[in-house]
């Protein structure tokens, strides 16, 4: 009952919301894409507009478009080459004119509307709302009603000590909701309306998902590309103590990767690479979720957010996901790389001085192999497969990546049954990749992403846990992360799953066996120094 009363008050809050977002967006357009809806029409897409130059200003001849013009100018004068959908009339040719004469580059080509989600939007939102908003009205003047008759007549009079009327008198109002199935009950059948309502709300809500998760066809997440590829130790980005910075954020596994090697090789403490730490707040940041506090600003260029130093390091402004981890050169003023596997491959391995911890090799050529195969698995299986069931928007989608997971957590305790770390003897790459997966599991990916059903914990493999404790008490891996803000983090940020913002109570340090004070003590020589350096 709870949850049904939960689903109608928040479709009821998101019809609101929703027909406010209409009004404002869609008012001025409503008549236009009727008209457009009610006759036949075509459809442009895709038009290659050459790289060469960069601003082009686009012609249509004898085209009654219906869509200002200008409008279109600006998309692709703005953008540059990129498709773009507008309705028109039938027509043959789209002229694009630029220095060297107008030139045909595409056709019109036609294609009817099997779908009208604008007509469905146009009808079922204004609908939702309006019984909404009706039955808020009716909520309120009710409720009031409702009060005064329970408390005044038919229970007060009943009660005979003055505590128990005043306990009655004090009993706080309950909310239930906008009461709209009692509201419509006699006019719609609750299967219908409830039908609609979810279909409403899954709708928004697999749209909300796809942004911030880009999913396939069938429900899966895809975990996007990420554009910055570059290699410090070329002529481009010298190896030179000093001159590199990294923006990692404390929930984020991949900046927890960055975080682990800058601490095991003492990168930043010996002034190699520095870094900074960003605040995980969607609604304090211009783009993505990363932003600056006043407590912790950006040391290299004062940025309010993430966003900012993506723009001010990339010629004419950055366009894509403005992810964490990012390593920057300070020098040349560029985008090292943002992708967490090859900062750590990069900064786990170069010799930035002769000391005793910046020697320390991660991916020890003789090892290299064993890493590389471990790693092929762990990824997807484990590092991406608990995002993958987060991410899921299909029962069929979420079942293969939590297979997978199972999978994944057998074969690692199985492996770490016959060894300390993944690849042997020695915590290398492989264990570096997988740790801070594992440490956030217990608490956010198994109950909060149902990362192999949630009911799994890392505590409850043997090997695995050992193997976490045993990482976790190598010389400052503790420092590296704060597992209750990574915590809060998820639950609180990530909006489509947790729309409540509820945190709930997570397993302490303590409870998940990584409490300092707890921990096995490190044993010496687990790292690249005694290991052999030839393959
Ligand atoms: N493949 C990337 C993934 C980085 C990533 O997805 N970072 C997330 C935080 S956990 C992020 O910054 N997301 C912001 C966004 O997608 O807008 C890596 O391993 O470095």
């Amino acid at each position: 009952m709870a949850g049904h009363n939960m689903l109608l008050y928040y479709s009821q809050l998101w019809a609101l919301a929703l027909v406010c977002l209409f009004v404002g967006y869609q008012f001025g357009n409503t008549l236009n894409q009727f008209s457009i809806l009610w006759s036949s029409f075509v459809e442009f897409q895709g038009i290659n507009l050459p790289k060469t130059t960069p601003s082009y200003t686009i012609a249509l001849p004898s085209m009654d478009i219906t869509r200002p013009q200008q409008d279109v100018q600006h998309q692709y004068a703005i953008n540059g080459p990129r498709a773009k959908t507008f309705h028109a009339q039938p027509t043959t040719s789209v002229m694009v004119a630029h220095p060297h004469g107008a030139k045909e580059y595409g056709s019109l080509q036609e294609r009817r509307h099997t779908l009208p989600w604008e007509f469905i939007i146009l009808i079922i939102v204004p609908c939702l709302g309006g019984i909404g908003l009706v039955s808020l009205a009716w909520k309120r003047l009710h409720m009031s009603t409702d009060t005064k008759v329970q408390h005044s007549e038919s229970q007060v009079a009943l009660l005979s000590t003055s505590s128990q009327k005043e306990e009655l008198q004090s009993t706080p109002k309950v909310d239930k909701g906008f009461n709209i199935l009692e509201l419509t009950g006699s006019l719609v059948p609750q299967s219908l309306f409830v039908g609609t309502v979810k279909w409403f709300w899954r709708f928004i809500w697999s749209r909300m998902m796809a942004e911030l998760a880009p999913q396939d066809k069938t429900g899966a997440y895809q975990r996007p590309t990420y554009g910055f590829q570059e290699e410090i130790g070329t002529s481009a980005h010298p190896l030179e103590s000093g001159r590199y910075h990294v923006y990692l954020g404390n929930p984020c596994p991949w900046c927890h990767r960055v975080a682990l090697v800058l601490a095991l090789r003492g990168l930043d403490a010996e002034g190699h690479v520095s870094s900074s730490l960003l605040l995980d707040d969607p609604m304090k940041a211009s783009r993505g979720g990363w932003a600056f506090s006043e407590d912790r600003p950006d040391p290299i260029y004062g940025a309010q957010d993430l966003r900012q130093v993506y723009d001010q390091l990339v010629p004419g402004g950055y366009k894509g996901r403005c992810t964490a981890p990012l390593l920057i050169d300070t020098v040349s003023q560029t985008i090292v790389s943002n992708e967490s596997s090859a900062i750590v491959r990069m900064l786990g391995t170069l010799r930035f001085s002769s000391s005793a911890k910046g020697l320390r090799d991660l991916y020890p050529p003789a090892l290299a192999d064993k890493i590389d195969a471990v790693n092929d698995w762990v990824y997807p299986k484990i590092n991406n497969g608990v995002y993958r069931c987060g991410f899921a928007t299909t029962q069929g989608a979420y079942n293969a990546a939590s297979k997978d997971v199972r999978e994944g957590l057998d074969r690692l305790d199985d492996l770490l049954s016959k060894q300390p770390f993944l690849c042997g003897d020695y915590f290398t790459e492989a264990d570096l990749r997988l740790l801070p997966t594992a440490v956030r599991f217990d608490s956010v990916y198994s109950p909060f992403f149902k990362a192999g059903g949630s009911h799994l914990r890392i505590r409850d493999y043997p090997n695995l846990w050992r193997w976490m404790r045993q990482c976790t008490a190598l010389d400052g891996v503790g420092r590296t992360f704060d597992l209750e803000d990574a915590q809060r983090s998820y639950y609180q940020q990530l909006f489509p799953l947790s729309p409540g913002a509820i945190v709930p109570t997570c397993p302490t340090l303590t409870e998940l066996g990584l409490d300092p004070s707890g921990l096995p003590p490190a044993s010496e020589g687990v790292f690249s120094l005694q290991q052999p350096q030839t393959r």
